[in-house]
């Protein structure tokens, strides 16, 4: 718990809905959903409603510390369900957020690469399996993705969002 209450004061604006339980909208979202959606929004969008999904966009992970596509355009306000594929033989994870989120949490999982955590924004995909994972991108500018398993984020796994107003 020690550490993941560091992480928490050190990445705060990452973690900052770590109990979306609690938040005050849910009784509406649980008639539609079989999980709370978050309503948090963060610098880069929020969690988006399956039941509202724009568009799909399928992403493969591989072995050689890539993501393909490696960048995409998407405009602002769609909700994106990413179909995300693990193609190799080892742990894989896609985490959105700015370039700044990623870098931090980057040198967090350095420091305590035992850590596990799940947000909305995050999606762990085991070699050969595939996860969905569900963000609207509220905000235009320019986010990134990347796989911050240590290692992997500093060998290039990371790829580019451009979300057009
Ligand atoms: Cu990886």
């Amino acid at each position: 718990m020690k550490r993941k209450f560091q992480f928490a004061i050190l990445a705060a604006t990452v973690v900052g809905f770590a109990q979306p339980a609690l938040s005050h909208d849910d009784a509406k979202h649980q008639q539609h959903a079989a999980r709370p959606v978050s309503s948090e929004e963060k610098p880069f969008g929020r969690e988006g409603d399956p039941k509202r999904v724009s568009r799909t966009i399928n992403l493969d992970m591989s072995d050689q510390m890539r993501f393909t596509p490696a960048e995409l355009t998407v405009k602002q306000g769609e909700t994106i369900r990413f179909r995300v594929k693990n193609s190799g033989k080892t742990m894989h994870e896609m985490v959105l957020g700015t370039m700044k989120d990623l870098k931090e949490h980057s040198d967090m999982m350095k420091k305590h690469p035992g850590m596990e955590h799940d947000e909305p924004y995050m999606t762990h995909v085991a070699p050969g399996k595939m996860q969905t994972l569900v963000w609207q991108f509220t905000k235009s500018g320019e986010f990134h993705y990347g796989c911050l398993i240590p290692g992997h984020f500093e060998a290039g796994m990371v790829g580019k969002i451009n979300v057009k107003p």
